[in-house]
């Protein structure tokens, strides 16, 4: 019997073999979602960041299912047919025969994986058909005017002939019976999975839900969700919200599937209620881990010298906050005021700076909301700031060049230079401008851009609602920023991954998260965050970690109390992490970093193995004879980190690496010692 370990225990690179074991044995495994080489939001990164470890395990015998979107994939997909003798090529064939126009090669991602994109459009004029088809079948009727859920019903049918196609050449191409999984993500992919069941197609089908589109809907609403999970009357909720059909959908897969499963206990919890199915497992979602030793505390310090020079043209003419004394906290994400928390991250910034000012704190915090929505450009005011600095700059450029030159030619003649004569008055006359310019009354903007409905929009009238104006006394500022991060923006000059390393803390408060990769990405970077215990990647730490704030991961109670306390709670964790030092801040960085390998897909690559090992052993009896399925790792239990306290208040200042309360010197990057330590420990507690 071949037998799995967890990837923790074992050499992955060894283990291993690219799919040679599985082509032997005739196994394949489709993985479909709309987002594959489309993105559109989490899906595209949880199935982009796993190309890797799936490549490493399955080798060709994987293949990605996605829509074809022409301009994405012109960017993502090098095409190229697949041999005409190999199943995939004749399936192809197969549906290229039928009109259909369907587009092979390679996702140019880690692992370089095969992939199908199936062109909506081609088959088009069988819309009515295969709308019909579903209807007759599954009783599941969608409306003509959702021109999206045409196109899911589209792409269903055409993946779900595909795979029949694919299951019957298959059979003739090896002396095994082919072992096919399907597995499909969330309700867009659902109908491949439906008709596939409903035409007995012979495969293996695993169906993973990232959010339910009830849940979704119902939070939003502002209703006490999570205390009346049971209570929901569920076709009658989606029918008034006008998406019974896709609610049919997502409930037909989750029920037909031959192992379900949810990204986080949460949403298991939900999809139980909702969907009217426990998941079988949970698949936590991971990402794909490059550790970089010490190097992220530099890059922090790089990025972070950019936003500094955003902050200095933003807040000019008001910049009279010390930047060694500043620090940035972010929230990022789809624009969902209050699923995503942003409404209470507001609220306890108002907080935050009422305690920074009782407390005559010399520390300045800025605020970032980054949250796409409609705008007109950026607005002239936060143009002007930045055109005004660089003018300043340019100046000093300029003159500290002549300066150098006068400096120069004086030494030259063997004299000493006076001091008064380095500076001409027509340098003062031009820096005396430069300075005038920067004096304006109009307080810093709290917004980069015009938004279009400005009067309607949740952050800017929650803004105003708390008094965050910019006031040169706030200790807190705030600066919302309507549109994603690119490195072409000419304010900040940093893409997205770049802002969050240079930030110190990502603040996700959500109240409604299955999942939440915002701060599993600034965890991998060394970059602290604050969760909740209602985001699916806060109970995971919660649950995995002894003590997951030592680590940099603060978790606020958005389960068990009101709201107005968990925006003390997230006020205190905020005003907390203020206090800490520059070298407590790095400390707590690299325990944050430390935590990465517990996110990367290497470890938890094997929750989708053992989905599909459980699918599989569902239908074919023969697999669980030949194969024994991954066993799950354990509950981590984390330990606490080793030389530090629970703590990292000031006050508790005793760690061999930190030094007197309040300092704000340099601290080494040696937390060798600790990790040593942790490592140790470790290797304890895994032979035990
Ligand atoms: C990194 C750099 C240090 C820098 C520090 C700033 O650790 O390697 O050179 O001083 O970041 O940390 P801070 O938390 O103050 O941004
Ligand atoms: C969903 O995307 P979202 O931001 O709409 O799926 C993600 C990937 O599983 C998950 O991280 C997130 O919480 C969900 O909400």
């Amino acid at each position: 019997k071949r037998f799995y370990r967890s990837d923790s225990q074992g050499d992955l690179a060894k283990f291993w073999d690219h799919g040679e074991h599985f082509a032997m044995q005739n196994r394949w495994v489709f993985e479909c979602a709309w987002e594959v080489a489309n993105k559109v939001g989490g899906i595209y990164t949880v199935i982009r960041s796993k190309t890797g470890v799936s490549v490493n395990e399955l080798g060709d015998q994987y293949v990605l299912l996605g829509p074809y979107f022409e301009f994405k994939a012109k960017q993502e997909v090098e095409e190229e047919d697949f041999p005409y003798h190999h199943p995939l090529g004749q399936a192809v064939e197969r549906a290229r025969q039928k009109g259909y126009r369907i587009h092979c090669g390679r996702w140019l991602v880690e692992g370089n994986p095969q992939i199908i994109l199936f062109d909506v459009g081609s088959a088009g004029a069988k819309m009515n058909e295969f709308k019909h088809e579903l209807y007759e079948k599954a009783g599941i009727g969608i409306p003509h005017e959702d021109v999206e859920a045409n196109d899911v019903c589209i792409f269903g049918l055409m993946v779900a002939e595909f795979l029949g196609d694919f299951r019957f050449l298959a059979e003739n191409y090896s002396d095994s019976p082919p072992r096919i999984v399907g597995h499909f993500h969330e309700w867009m992919a659902g109908v491949g999975l439906i008709m596939s069941r409903i035409w007995k197609i012979d495969i293996a089908t695993v169906f993973t839900t990232h959010a339910t589109l009830l849940g979704r809907f119902l939070c939003a609403g502002a209703l006490d969700f999570y205390n009346k999970l049971d209570q929901f009357n569920c076709d009658e909720e989606a029918g008034k919200r006008g998406f019974y059909h896709r609610y049919c959908i997502e409930r037909a897969a989750a029920h037909l599937c031959h192992c379900f499963t949810t990204v986080s206990d949460i949403t298991g919890k939900e999809a139980e209620h909702l969907i009217k199915r426990k998941p079988d497992m949970i698949t936590p979602n991971g990402l794909n881990v490059q550790r970089d030793l010490h190097e992220f505390q530099n890059l922090h310090a790089e990025s972070k010298e950019k936003i500094n020079q955003f902050v200095r043209g933003h807040f000019y003419g008001h910049f009279d906050f010390d930047l060694d004394k500043t620090l940035y906290f972010f929230i990022a994400g789809r624009y969902e005021f209050g699923n995503k928390g942003a409404d209470i991250f507001i609220e306890s910034l108002a907080r935050l700076n009422h305690l920074l000012k009782e407390a005559k704190s010399d520390k300045t915090v800025v605020a970032f909301l980054i949250f796409p929505t409609k705008t007109n450009s950026f607005n002239v005011e936060s143009l002007r700031g930045h055109a005004v600095t660089k003018g300043l700059k340019d100046t000093i450029d300029e003159i500290q060049k002549v300066v150098g030159n006068r400096l120069y030619e004086t030494c030259l003649r063997g004299m000493v230079p006076d001091g008064n004569d380095l500076l001409s008055k027509n340098d003062i006359v031009k820096l005396k401008r430069c300075i005038f310019a920067q004096a304006h009354t109009n307080l810093p903007p709290i917004t980069t851009h015009n938004i279009v409905d400005d009067a309607m929009d949740p952050v800017m009238n929650a803004f105003r609602r708390c008094q965050l104006f910019n006031n040169r006394t706030d200790r807190v500022k705030v600066v919302f920023h309507p549109e994603f991060l690119t490195s072409t923006n000419p304010l900040f000059n940093l893409d997205y991954q770049e802002f969050v390393r240079g930030c110190h803390m990502g603040v996700f408060p959500s109240y409604y998260e299955p999942w939440g990769y915002t701060p599993a990405e600034c965890t991998i970077m060394g970059i602290p965050s604050i969760t909740t215990n209602l985001s699916g990647f806060g109970c995971f730490m919660q649950e995995q970690i002894v003590d997951p704030q030592s680590y940099g991961i603060y978790i606020v109670d958005r389960m068990h109390i009101g709201v107005e306390e968990s925006v003390s709670q997230l006020a205190k964790c905020m005003m907390d992490f203020v206090g800490l030092n520059r070298r407590q801040r790095i400390i707590m960085r690299n325990r944050t970093e430390r935590l990465s390998d517990m996110l990367d897909w290497k470890s938890l690559g094997i929750y989708y193995r053992r989905a599909r090992m459980r699918a599989l052993q569902n239908v074919f009896p023969d697999v669980s004879e030949n194969e024994e399925a991954p066993r799950l790792p354990s509950r981590l239990n984390y330990p606490r980190p080793i030389s530090e306290p629970p703590s990292l208040a000031p006050s508790r200042a005793n760690s061999p690496n930190s030094s007197a309360p309040g300092s704000d010197s340099e601290a080494s990057h040696d937390s060798e010692e600790e990790e040593a330590e942790l490592q140790t420990a470790l290797s304890q507690l895994q032979a035990s």
